[in-house]
């Protein structure tokens, strides 16, 4: 087995790592200073002739072996990094030091520097913020445990961040969905929002103002009492529980409250409350918290912390790939495919644009023939359109180095009906009426050609 050589500088870093304790294959030596003692620290063996080359070749260094030289001081170092390179020039070297800048010691083709205490520090820093995370889980529970419900509060059509938020705060507090529904002023609409539920197999129940007297605990997870109207309804401003990630507003009272703005998904707070309680995280919970991050940060892109990176990484080892797949990619019906398949025999890519018009279809079919058709050779911008229900509806993706997309579908629908998105995905509705009437008939042939015109002028500018 490969040995790590130790070499500390004195009496007092040497304890200090027998106290941490070594690890197995580590060989521990030290260089006692002129006014110690040798009273050896525990499992330490003092380097024979200090340091110098000979009393590194006395360590007897072979392929593979490794060096840690621990210190503060400048000179310590210099001399035991030369030492080193002049009896093992391949081997390895951690210098640890808080104190010492790696430019000031000698030229090492394998040389890392790392702080001991920083290490230690940051480690009892990350337990503190654990610590305070458990503090909260006990104030949560304590607060609502004499409860005979509890609504956990979502914001009118839910989206995937406050669904498993809700979801997660029902596990923290032991409950089941009979003393701790999911409730909301608005039933889930999206469709991939639609798809988080069905999957997971949860039930948001939507409820009126007044049903609210029904529950003697109110928790708003990833939303805040005033959005809920102007004025919102009085029962939503003096809550039990606000948790949140959005702005933070005045106006009502909430006996817990948290709330991390820089944070980009409120599924964060909730995924390290979890880890500070030591809870279990199943694979539904653990899917639901890592698709709530994933969509609210675009996947760690837009308003990511290194929070989320942390929670998601956290719950990547936790997940159903599985259950995350039918979640993102739910199944297409036949009649959405058979629409797929006669738009596909229309393809054409026009200057980067690709546009799939599907005719009457399910309304989740739409954005996942968007992200199919990006996939087309020379294609920068997708565009699938189809109708449901009396509008005009269609996602827009592009290659993500091109105008903003959402920008693009705000100029089209305007005056016409709503659109909106984000750097790469987008997505426009316009009333079947409104569309008839500025443009006679709403055919897929007429479709095609006015969204054409409309994406070429919007993606070219105003140049023709
Ligand atoms: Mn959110």
């Amino acid at each position: 087995m490969a040995r790590r050589f130790i070499v500390c500088d004195g009496a007092e870093l040497a304890r200090l790592w027998a106290r941490i304790g070594a690890g197995e294959s580590e060989e521990l030596t030290w260089v006692p200073r002129d006014d110690e003692s040798r009273a050896r620290p525990p499992g330490f063996r003092v380097l024979q002739g200090g340091l110098c080359p000979e009393a590194i070749a006395k360590l007897d260094p072979k392929d593979g072996d490794e060096f840690a030289l621990v210190s503060e001081e400048g000179p310590f170092l210099r001399s035991a990094v030369a030492a080193v390179s002049a009896t093992a020039p391949e081997a390895p070297v951690l210098v640890m030091s808080d104190r010492v800048d790696p430019d000031d010691l000698p030229e090492h083709r394998c040389l890392r520097r790392t702080g001991l205490r920083t290490q230690i520090r940051d480690d009892i820093d990350l337990e503190f913020s654990h610590l305070g995370n458990l503090q909260r889980v006990v104030r949560l529970r304590d607060l609502l445990v004499g409860r005979e419900k509890v609504g956990l509060l979502l914001q009118p059509d839910p989206d995937p961040d406050g669904i498993a938020c809700a979801y997660a705060l029902r596990a923290l507090l032991g409950r089941k969905s009979p003393t701790a529904p999911l409730i909301s002023f608005g039933e889930v609409k999206r469709p991939e929002n639609l798809a988080m539920v069905r999957a997971l197999g949860i039930e948001v129940r939507t409820v009126t103002p007044e049903e609210l007297d029904e529950f003697d605990g109110i928790a708003l997870v990833d939303v805040q009492p005033t959005v809920f109207g102007d004025p919102p309804p009085a029962r939503v401003l003096s809550v039990d529980v606000v948790i949140d990630h959005h702005p933070e507003r005045s106006g009502y009272d909430a006996v817990i409250r948290d709330i991390r703005t820089g944070y980009g998904a409120t599924a964060t707070i909730l995924t390290e409350y979890l880890q500070a309680a030591e809870m279990e995280v199943r694979p539904k919970l653990g899917t639901a918290l890592l698709y709530g991050i994933k969509s609210d940060t675009q996947l760690l892109g837009r308003d990511t912390s290194s929070a989320d990176m942390q929670a998601f990484a956290f719950l990547h080892s936790c997940h159903s790939p599985a259950l995350l797949r039918r979640i993102e990619r739910p199944a297409l019906p036949e009649d959405g495919l058979r629409a797929l398949g006669r738009a596909l025999s229309k393809t054409e890519v026009h200057d980067g644009i690709h546009l799939l018009v599907l005719g009457r279809v399910r309304e989740d079919v739409i954005p996942q023939v968007a992200e199919l058709g990006l996939q087309a050779e020379g294609t920068e911008w997708a565009i699938a359109a189809g109708i449901v229900g009396s509008d005009l509806v269609f996602s827009v993706r592009n290659v993500g180095y091109v105008r903003a997309a959402g920008e693009v579908v705000r100029g089209i629908v305007e005056g016409l009906g709503v659109g909106g998105g984000h750097r790469s995905m987008a997505k426009g509705i316009i009333p079947v009426k409104a569309f008839r009437e500025t443009h006679g008939r709403c055919d897929a042939a007429t479709v095609r050609r006015v969204l054409l015109d409309a994406f070429r002028r919007a993606i070219q500018g105003d140049d023709d």
